[in-house]
C-alpha cells in the first residue's frame, strides 16, 4: 500500500480522497493555489504545497508544479480527482515514468477513451452497443450524405475530440449536412485543435444513462449498477439518480454485464464509467469517462461500496475486492448540486458564505468542503457540495430530499437550492419522466 498520496485537486473531491487515504492510514498532500491557501482540503491535509498562482493553468493543471511538489514530499501516488488532469493521459504517463502511481486507468485507456472515434471503435470490438453511425470520421459532404441515406435523418455531426457538447451539429436533410459539417469542423477546430468529425443518428429524446465500473488491470471487473444524469443544463449535471429510474433490475444486469466483460477484456484499472443514451428501452454508448465522476456518491449509497478507496487498493495493486455476485442494489438515492449560482440565471455568485447549515439526519450525506465564514473563489467551478439522499424508494428518497433541501441554509452568496424546491414539485420530476431536454424546456417556460 502506498505511504503518502499527493492529491492534485481542491474543493469537496479533494476532501472525499482524503479521507479515504486515513481511513486506509495512508499519509496525505494537499496542492493548492495561492487563492486556496485557507481552503478545508490545505487544512485537512497531513501537508501541503503552495503550487502556484489562482488560474488553474498555472496550479491546478501545472504538471511541472505538481511533480516538484511530489518531489518534495516524497508522495508515491497521485490522485487526480474529477476535472483538472484527472483525464490527461500525458500526466498520467509522466507519474509513471517517475515511479510515482497515477490513481486511475492506464494512460493507453485515458488516450483510447479520450478520442471518441477510438472510444466508439473499442466499443463495437468489445461488443457495446453503440448509435449508428460513420465507421470512424467523416472527410467530405458526400460521403456524409451517402451514409445518411442508410441511417436516416435526422443526423448528428460530432467532434471526435469532443465533450461538453462542442462541435455538435443535427442536420435534418442533405442541405443541412453541408452546413452542419462544416459549423461542427471550424467549432471543433477552434475548441480543441482538431477538426475531425464523424456521424450519428440522433436520438431525439434519450435519457442519460451510465454504467459505473471497476477494474483492478488484470482482468477482474465489476458493474455497479446504472445512474440517470438527463437532468443537465448547458452539460452541466444538476440532478442525478441511483438507480437509474426507467431500467428493470433484469436490463441493469444485461447491460452491466455487458460493460464488466468489455472491461476484463480490455484489463482496465480503477473506476470508470459508460455513458449511454437510452431510448425506446435501448442502450447506445456514447462515450466512456476514465475517471472518478462527481456523483459516485450515489452509486456508494446504494452498493455500500466506497469507490475511492477501491480506486486507491487497486491502484496499489491489489486484487479487486469485489465479485459481482456480492454487489447488490439497495433502495434509491438522488444527489442535487448546490452551486454559488443565480438559480435563473445560473451566473456565478463568488463571495462569502456568512452563514452555512448542512442539512442533517437519516439518509443525507453532505460533500462539501466549504464553511461558514468561506470565501468562494472566482476561479474555479462553483459548487458549494452536494446533498446525496437516500431512500428505501424513490418516494421515500424524494420526500426526503424536500425536507433536506428546506433544511438546506447557504447564505451570503446566490445558491441552486431554489431550483430544487421547484423541481421537486413537478409532476415529472416525481414521475420519474424526464430526458435529456427537460431540464432546458423547464428553464425556458418558467422565466422568473
Ligand atoms: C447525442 C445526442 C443525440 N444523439 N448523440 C451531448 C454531449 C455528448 N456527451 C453527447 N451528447 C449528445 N449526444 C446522438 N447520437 C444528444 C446529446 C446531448 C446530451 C447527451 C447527454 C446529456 C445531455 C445532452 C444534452 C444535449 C445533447
Amino acid at each position: 500500500m502506498f505511504n503518502k498520496v499527493l492529491i492534485a485537486n481542491r474543493g469537496e473531491i479533494a476532501l472525499r480522497i482524503l479521507r479515504a487515504c486515513k481511513e486506509l492510514g495512508i499519509q496525505t498532500v494537499a496542492v493548492h493555489s495561492v487563492a486556496d491557501s485557507n481552503a478545508m482540503h490545505v487544512r485537512l491535509a497531513d501537508e501541503s504545497v503552495c503550487i502556484g498562482p489562482n488560474p488553474a493553468k498555472d496550479s491546478y493543471l501545472n504538471i511541472p508544479s505538481i511533480l516538484a511538489a511530489c518531489e518534495i514530499t516524497q508522495a508515491d501516488a497521485v490522485h487526480p480527482g474529477y476535472g483538472f488532469l484527472s483525464e490527461n493521459a500525458r500526466f498520467a504517463r509522466i507519474l509513471t515514468e517517475h515511479k510515482i502511481t497515477f490513481i486511475g486507468p492506464s494512460s493507453h485507456h485515458i488516450e483510447i477513451m479520450g478520442d471518441k472515434i477510438t472510444a466508439k471503435k473499442t466499443a463495437v470490438e468489445l461488443g457495446i452497443p453503440v448509435v449508428p453511425g460513420s465507421e470512424g470520421e467523416v472527410k467530405t459532404a458526400e460521403e456524409a450524405k451517402v451514409l445518411a441515406k442508410e441511417i436516416g435523418y435526422p443526423v448528428l455531426v460530432k467532434a471526435t475530440a469532443g465533450g461538453g457538447g462542442r462541435g455538435m451539429k443535427v442536420a435534418y436533410n442533405d442541405e443541412e449536412m453541408s452546413i452542419a459539417l462544416s459549423t461542427a469542423r471550424t467549432e471543433a477546430k477552434a475548441a480543441f485543435g482538431n477538426d475531425s468529425v464523424y456521424i450519428e443518428k440522433y436520438l431525439s429524446k434519450p435519457r442519460h444513462i451510465e454504467i459505473q465500473v471497476m477494474g483492478d488491470g488484470r482482468g477482474n471487473a465489476v458493474h455497479l449498477g446504472t445512474r440517470d444524469c438527463s437532468l443537465q443544463r448547458r452539460h452541466q449535471k444538476v440532478w442525478e439518480e441511483a438507480s437509474a429510474p426507467t431500467v428493470s433490475p433484469e436490463q441493469r444486469a444485461k447491460i452491466g454485464e455487458i460493460c464488466a466483460a468489455a472491461m476484463r477484456k480490455l484489463k482496465y484499472s480503477g473506476a470508470g464509467t459508460i455513458e449511454f443514451l437510452y431510448e425506446t428501452g435501448e442502450f447506445y454508448f456514447i462515450e466512456m469517462n476514465t475517471r472518478l465522476q462527481v456523483e459516485h456518491p450515489v452509486t456508494e449509497r446504494i452498493t455500500g461500496i466506497d469507490i475511492v478507496y477501491e480506486q486507491i487498493r487497486v491502484a496499489a495493486g491489489e486484487k479487486l475486492s469485489l465479485k459481482q455476485e456480492e454487489i447488490q442494489f439497495y433502495g434509491h438515492a438522488i444527489e442535487v448540486r448546490i452551486n454559488a449560482e443565480d438559480p435563473q440565471t445560473f451566473a456565478p455568485s463568488p463571495g462569502k458564505i456568512t452563514f452555512y447549515h448542512p442539512a442533517g439526519g437519516v439518509g443525507i450525506r453532505v460533500d462539501s468542503a466549504v464553511y461558514q465564514g468561506y470565501s468562494i473563489p472566482p476561479y474555479y467551478d462553483s459548487l458549494i457540495g452536494k446533498l446525496i439522499v437516500y431512500g428505501r424508494t424513490r418516494s421515500e428518497c424524494l420526500q426526503r430530499l424536500r425536507r433536506a433541501v428546506d433544511e438546506f441554509v447557504v447564505d451570503g452568496v446566490k445558491t441552486t437550492l431554489p431550483l430544487f424546491q421547484r423541481l421537486i414539485k413537478e409532476p415529472d420530476i416525481l414521475a420519474g419522466n424526464y430526458d435529456i431536454h427537460w431540464l432546458e424546456k423547464f428553464l425556458r417556460e418558467n422565466k422568473a
